[in-house]
């Protein structure tokens, strides 16, 4: 860590928690109220672990918050809607309430994202000062939890074990060059020419067709298997096996078993010198590296020779090696790679995050200095933007964002 006085630190400190009580609804964060004013699934559980040292209470809620919008098919919904203004697609496009398996008392979208709660919930476990709170919390999250991490099995639609994403919004890393192959090929003529277009054809069919998972599975044109989704998958999958234990008293066997198996799919599908996303319709890899494909590094019993190459990789100019303000998005020299536009080149603060614990759990101790001090150094000078230039730092999208903040807070708290 960057040898910095400690007066520093407290301003720091203190200005991500003004961004966080600032973006508090009573009930949950939003991720920056005039672009995202609703809940967002990935980006509560950030928060939850952001906050997991300094106020369990609200980290606990945060997540909570987050299931009263769990469907009955355990489904967790990348949006859950406090209101009907501010964000499109809205809940006029999603029309949940006429979804049997929503929830009545909420709306919400259709679709899914990364499923980090596990983890989260692990982590307020881990670091909460008031154990016993701690522990209520998590045996209320437990159903939720069990419920969601089932609902993922209904989503492998290449039958090896893995969650296929049915939507680049399930992703969390929307516009990454990882989606454009599979993109590319949906129906020409039926679905506009633009990514965006694209986007909203493909939620309009997810709606019509009841977001039943046998659709995803079957039918669904985009189906593609991230390393990134599955990768926080089995990082939770073993989340539940501790909780399992340590506090919920049941059985962990089937977390670990669950653990293994998306472990053996990623080597088997997904990887090829590096992790890359399949598209499952296609049935091929798309040859780009992007920051989706350090994913399985997050999996503390992932093969060493595996973590070598990765950790060259993620080293080399292609990434970090010639970024001051690492990790960008997408490889640096991929034609693909553009310094400004999201997910598609721009260093964040919660892929950084990220890939610190991929490199605690290996005990690369210089490389999760690096990237502590690093993302620490973007959020001193560029304040807790959406997302940063990589090659000179300077903050893109939205200002007080609220996983900057919230991420922030925890590197400081080490
Ligand atoms: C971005 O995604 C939303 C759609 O869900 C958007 O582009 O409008 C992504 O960065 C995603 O990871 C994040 O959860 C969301 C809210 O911060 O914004």
């Amino acid at each position: 860590m960057e040898g910095r006085p400690a007066v520093d630190d407290a301003a720091l400190g203190r200005a991500a928690l003004a961004v966080l009580d600032a973006n508090w609804t009573g009930t949950s964060t939003m991720p920056a109220p005039g672009i995202y004013p609703h809940q967002w699934s990935l980006d509560s559980a950030f928060v939850a672990i952001g906050l997991a040292r300094r106020d369990t209470a609200r980290a606990g809620q945060e997540l909570l918050s987050l299931f009263t919008g769990q469907w009955r098919t355990g489904m967790v919904p990348h949006i859950v809607f406090h209101h009907s203004d501010g964000y499109f697609p809205g809940p006029s496009m999603w029309r949940s309430e006429e979804v049997p398996d929503a929830p009545r008392g909420a709306l919400t979208s259709g679709l899914t994202q990364p499923p980090l709660h596990a983890y989260a919930a692990w982590w307020i476990w881990r670091h909460a000062a008031d154990r016993e709170l701690a522990a209520r919390f998590v045996r209320r999250a437990w159903p939720s939890l069990v419920a969601q991490h089932a609902y993922l099995r209904s989503r492998d639609a290449g039958g090896h074990g893995l969650a296929a994403i049915a939507h680049p919004w399930e992703s969390g890393m929307d516009d990454s060059p990882a989606w454009d192959a599979p993109l590319a090929n949906l129906p020409a003529g039926r679905c506009g020419t633009g990514y965006h277009d694209r986007y909203f054809w493909l939620a309009v069919q997810c709606r019509d067709h009841g977001y039943a998972p046998s659709y995803f599975r079957e039918e669904h044109p985009f189906a593609v298997e991230d390393p990134m989704f599955n990768g926080i998958w089995l990082l939770s999958c073993d989340a539940m096996a501790r909780l399992a234990s340590e506090v919920v008293g049941v059985d962990p066997e089937p977390f670990q078993e669950a653990a293994a198996r998306i472990r053996g799919a990623l080597l088997d599908r997904l990887w090829n010198g590096a992790f890359y996303a399949r598209d499952v319709r296609a049935d091929r890899l798309v040859p780009v590296c992007t920051i989706g494909g350090f994913g399985p590094m997050l999996d503390p019993e992932m093969p060493h020779h595996v973590i070598a190459a990765l950790t060259s990789l993620l080293e080399s100019t292609k990434f970090m090696g010639a970024a001051g303000y690492p990790v960008p998005s997408c490889e640096i020299r991929a034609p693909e790679f553009d310094r400004a536009q999201y997910w598609r080149g721009p260093s964040w603060i919660s892929t950084n995050w990220l890939l610190s614990q991929a490199a605690a759990v290996h005990g690369l101790d210089r490389l999760r200095e690096l990237l502590v001090a690093s993302t620490l150094r973007l959020v001193r000078q560029g304040g807790f933007r959406e997302c940063f230039d990589p090659f000179d730092g300077t903050g893109h999208g939205c200002r007080d964002f609220s996983w900057s903040a919230a991420l922030t807070l925890d590197l400081l708290g080490r």
